[in-house]
Parts: structure tokens; C-alpha cells; sequence
């Protein structure tokens, strides 16, 4: 079912490790590879042994140093549309989809590298990891949405510096900026990003589902409409088992055991 050329899927304990797969090019995107990165998080939106993705790159030096330079170089118009419109689908295809998922930055996360890791849930980075908007440098700009998600999250005053300059900053500065969640030694990244999916796993699916929606369609909307579609959605919750469950194991003094439904 995860049988690919340029990706590695794992999955244990209900948690799934995608894990880009070109270390020659420091994990570059290329066509091939955003087919696949929008094929694998289709179907783990769907698959039930599954309820957490950690996102990682191969190797210890690049998450993912970007859209890939030299398949990019010599395309026309029709084809660069058509590469930054599959581009924007696989990261859409990460952003909507309903489970939680981790970006674990293991190294240089550069251009589209920046871009995929902002369309995850959460970003945990080793000590190593470096970040940047590099277009400017290339004569072009953030073409995977990066103009918004990184307004969205860091604000215009640093999404522009970031953008104008194509400076390369550290994890330090990525976590100061509100960028990320974590910054750990590179030896222990991949044992951190497992706790925290092990953490959040141990969660009710619906309820994980519905926080991202309200999150992800308030944010995009104005207080009120976000507001009036986090009632709803809280509403919904009382319709789960889980709720039920929730509910009485607080009342037993015990912890919960979610059914994800
Ligand atoms: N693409 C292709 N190959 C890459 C690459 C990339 N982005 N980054 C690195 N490589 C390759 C290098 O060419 C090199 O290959 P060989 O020479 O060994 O064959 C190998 O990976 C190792 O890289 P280096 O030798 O350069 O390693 P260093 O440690 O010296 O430097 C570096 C690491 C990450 C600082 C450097 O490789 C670098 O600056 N890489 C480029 C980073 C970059 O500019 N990234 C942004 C790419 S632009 C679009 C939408 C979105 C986008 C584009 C279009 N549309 C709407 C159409 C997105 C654009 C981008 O992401």
C-alpha cells in the first residue's frame, strides 16, 4: 500500500513515519516526489492503523532543502504552474488531513523545505536544523504557499524579512519566531517527536480531528464564524463514546481509555 520510489513509510503503534528519501539531493522535491508525498498522506488520512504521521527527512544533514533546482530549471510557464500547483496540493493533502502530523527537522529545511514543514501540525527541529525562504536568491518567490503560511505564523514583519532577504536562520531563531514547538539535540529528534505522537495518540481520534478543523477553518475565517464553528463542533463531541468516556473516568478518578469514536 506505502510502496514508493522516493519515500519511506513506517507504521507502529499506530503512528506513521514518512520519511522523504533522496539524500543525494539533500531530500530536493521533484515531481515524482510530491506524487507521492499527495498519494501517501491520501490514503494514511484514511487508514485506520493510523492516527499520528511524523514527516522526516533522510539522512542527518536536510529535512528537505527544497524544490529540487535542477528539474525545476528548464521548465516553461505551463510547466512551472503545473509543478507549484501539484506542490500546493501535496501540501494541502498534509494540511487536510485529519490526523495530527509532525514534522521532525533534521537539518536544512530550505525553500519548499520551510514551506512543507509549516503545511504540519507541529514542528519539532534537532539543534541543527537550519531554515529560510531562498527564492529571492534563485529569482523567484515561495511558491508552495509560503508567502501565507508564513505570515500566518510568525506575522508580516518577520515573513517579509525572512522573504526579502532569503537569509538562512537557525532553530533558535525558528523557535524564538513561534516557528516551531521543540528544539532538541539531533540525537534525540526522532525519539522526541515519537513521545509526542505516542502522547497525542493516546487521545480519541474524533476529538483530535475536529480540534485541528476548528483550528485550521477559524484561522481562516473571522472570530465569530470561527467561534460559531468551534460550537458546533464541540457540539458533535457529546454525539462520541469517547466523550462519554472522558467524562466518567474523570468522574472514577481513573484514566481515560478512548475508542477513537
Ligand atoms: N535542488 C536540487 N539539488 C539540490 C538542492 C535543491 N534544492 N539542494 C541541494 N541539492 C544538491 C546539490 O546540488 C548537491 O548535489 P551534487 O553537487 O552532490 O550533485 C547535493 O544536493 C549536496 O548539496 P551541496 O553540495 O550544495 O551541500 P552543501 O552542504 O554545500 O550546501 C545547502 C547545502 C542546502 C546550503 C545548498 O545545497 C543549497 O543552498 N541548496 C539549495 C537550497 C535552496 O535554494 N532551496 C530552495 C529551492 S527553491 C514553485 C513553487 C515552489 C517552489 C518553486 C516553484 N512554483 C509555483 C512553480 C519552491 C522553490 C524552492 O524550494
Amino acid at each position: 500500500m506505502y510502496n514508493y520510489q522516493n519515500l519511506l513509510v513506517s507504521i507502529e503503534a499506530k503512528i506513521a513515519t514518512v520519511t522523504v528519501n533522496r539524500p543525494k539531493v539533500l531530500n530536493a522535491l521533484n515531481k515524482d516526489t510530491l506524487l507521492e508525498i499527495k498519494a501517501a498522506f491520501t490514503t494514511l488520512a484514511t487508514d485506520p492503523s493510523v492516527k499520528v504521521i511524523i514527516l522526516t527527512g533522510s539522512g542527518e544533514k536536510a529535512f528537505v532543502a527544497g524544490a529540487d533546482i535542477a528539474f525545476m530549471q528548464p521548465l516553461n510557464a505551463i510547466e512551472g504552474y503545473e509543478f507549484g500547483r501539484l506542490g500546493q496540493e501535496a501540501f494541502m493533502a498534509i494540511e487536510a488531513c485529519p490526523k495530527p502530523v509532525i514534522a521532525a527537522i533534521n537539518g536544512f529545511a530550505l525553500g519548499g523545505g520551510q514551506e512543507i514543514c509549516m503545511a504540519c501540525d507541529l514542528r519539532i527541529a534537532a539543534d541543527n536544523a537550519k531554515f529560510g525562504q531562498p527564492e529571492i536568491n534563485l529569482g523567484i518567490i515561495p511558491g508552495f504557499a509560503g508567502t501565507q503560511r508564513l505570515t500566518r505564523l510568525v506575522g508580516k514583519t518577520a515573513a517579509k524579512y525572512i522573504i526579502y532577504t532569503g537569509e538562512m536562520f537557525g532553530a533558535e531563531e525558528a523557535y524564538r519566531l513561534g516557528l516551531l514547538n521543540k528544539v532538541v539535540p539531533l540525537a534525540n529528534l526522532m525519539a522526541e517527536a515519537n513521545a509526542v505522537a505516542q502522547k497525542i495518540a493516546g487521545k480519541g481520534a474524533v476529538s483530535l480531528k475536529i480540534a485541528k478543523s476548528a483550528i485550521d477553518i477559524g484561522i481562516e475565517t473571522d472570530f465569530n464564524t470561527g467561534s460559531i464553528h468551534e460550537a458546533e463542533l464541540f457540539g458533535l463531541c457529546f454525539a462520541t463514546a469517547d466523550q462519554k468516556e472522558g467524562m466518567q473516568a474523570f468522574l472514577e478518578k481513573r484514566k481515560a481509555e478512548f475508542i477513537d469514536r
